[in-house]
């Protein structure tokens, strides 16, 4: 009886990752997140992380939410002359087996209108809302203010 389960059971993995691997989805993970602490008196704050796809089909990085801030935009960054310029985008592409930093200076998440400052040494948790892939909720460590990386 134990064996037959067994079996039965590698039988239904077997088929799970079979059904995955046929129709080419997109298996995104997202490491290295933080944030640099908030100024006083801010009202935003940045977010970055690197997203990885090890999966065989794109996907698209759409949105996310926190309890830290009324809503999160997607904004990419460019230096227009000496002044660092953001806009936002509609979404981060993450194609497939490829990796996309989120950094200074560049893309990065965007906490609009801040529920309370992000102080150093805090965490603070982010749920990230893809076009294919399931949510992913992440915890962010909050670094100094002058920090350049996690
Ligand atoms: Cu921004």
């Amino acid at each position: 009886m134990a064996k037959s389960y067994f079996t039965f059971a590698c039988f239904v993995i077997l088929l799970v990752v079979t059904a995955c691997e046929e129709k080419g989805d997109p298996r995104v993970m997202v490491t290295d997140a933080w944030a640099p602490a908030s100024a006083e008196g801010a009202t935003t704050a940045a977010i970055y992380f690197t997203l990885k796809n090890t999966g065989a089909a794109g996907d698209t990085l759409i949105g996310a939410k926190t309890y830290e801030a009324d809503s999160v935009s997607l904004h990419d960054a460019e230096k227009d002359g000496d002044v660092m310029k953001m806009k936002p985008v509609d979404g981060i592409l993450i194609p497939k087996r490829e990796e996309v930093a989120l950094t200074p200076g560049g893309l990065h998440l965007m906490l609009v209108d801040l529920t309370k400052p992000l102080t150093e040494g805090s965490m603070i948790t982010v749920t990230l809302q893809f076009k294919k892939s399931p949510d992913w909720t992440l915890q962010v460590p909050i670094k100094a203010m002058d920090a350049a990386g996690p």
